[in-house]
């Protein structure tokens, strides 16, 4: 199988929600060269997207998929050191999760991979995380930046809610605050008082340089 094919096969063993499958051909892309990043955007997360349309036109349902789900994270595992590896973290600190009343967490995930990758360091707080336990870490780590993940129209106004608990708490002016996920929009962010957006994982790294950038003045 040349790359290309591998890739594609990968989408659709996400897809499929065959996990040992995923798990093998991660294995085989890296392994025949292709870089990490390439195996999660043309890999892996097609497959998902696929899944979310066939889900959307009501072709598939929840259980396939929580299988799916299942494949993916074996995939992600199996990525996740070779994305992480090479970056000392030390271009600033962010602390991320998906808000209060929301579960979905590979998207979010795939942002800390990607910015642990390139070298911040990130203090994941995991799902359903309420706008206090955003603050207390940003205060406890020394944030440069809080990142929100929302995935339900239903969880976006918790980002309202984190930005004022940190204006509240005194960190209003200090620590950033960047949100995204797939209802979010730049005019949402800017609606609730975001400081930024990024509508994908790789931009979240770009977004959060420049965060950090500005927080730091330089
Ligand atoms: Co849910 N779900 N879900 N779900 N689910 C959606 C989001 C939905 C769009 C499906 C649909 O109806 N078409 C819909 C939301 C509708 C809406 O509000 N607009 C929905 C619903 C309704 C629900 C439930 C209410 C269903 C129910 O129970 N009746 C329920 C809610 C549970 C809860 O959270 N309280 C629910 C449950 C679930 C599962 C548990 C089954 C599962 C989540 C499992 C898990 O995450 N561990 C699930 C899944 C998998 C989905 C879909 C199919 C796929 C989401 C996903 O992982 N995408 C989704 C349909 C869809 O999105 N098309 C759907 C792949 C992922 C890589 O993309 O997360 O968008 P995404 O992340 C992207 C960007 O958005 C961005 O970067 C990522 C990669 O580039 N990004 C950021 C994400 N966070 C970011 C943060 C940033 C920057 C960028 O900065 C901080």
């Amino acid at each position: 199988m040349n790359r290309n094919a591998v890739l594609t096969a990968l989408q659709t063993a996400v897809l499929d929600g065959d996990q040992h499958e995923t798990g093998r051909l991660v294995q085989v892309a890296l392994a025949d060269g292709s870089p990490p990043e390439k195996i999660l955007s043309e890999g892996l997360i097609p497959g998902m997207q696929r899944l979310g349309e066939l889900f959307k036109d009501g072709h598939a349902f929840l259980p396939e998929i929580l299988i799916s789900v299942r494949a993916m994270s074996r995939g992600l595992d199996e990525l996740r050191p070779h994305l992480s590896g090479a970056a000392t973290p030390d271009n600033g600190t962010v602390v991320l999760g998906t808000v209060e009343g929301d579960m979905h967490d590979i998207g979010k995930r795939l942002v800390g991979m990607l910015l642990e990758g390139n070298g911040f360091a990130v203090v994941d707080l995991g799902v359903d995380v309420s706008a206090e336990a955003f603050t207390e870490a940003a205060r406890e780590h020394s944030a440069d930046v809080v990142a929100l993940s929302a995935l339900l129209t239903t969880t976006t106004p918790q980002f309202r809610t984190v930005v004022e608990a940190l204006s509240v708490a005194g960190l209003g002016e200090t620590v950033k605050v960047m949100v995204g996920g797939a209802p979010v929009t730049q005019a949402l962010a800017a609606d609730v008082g975001a400081d930024g957006f990024a509508p994908d994982c790789v931009t979240a790294v770009d977004e959060a340089a420049r965060l950090v950038a500005v927080r730091r003045g330089t």
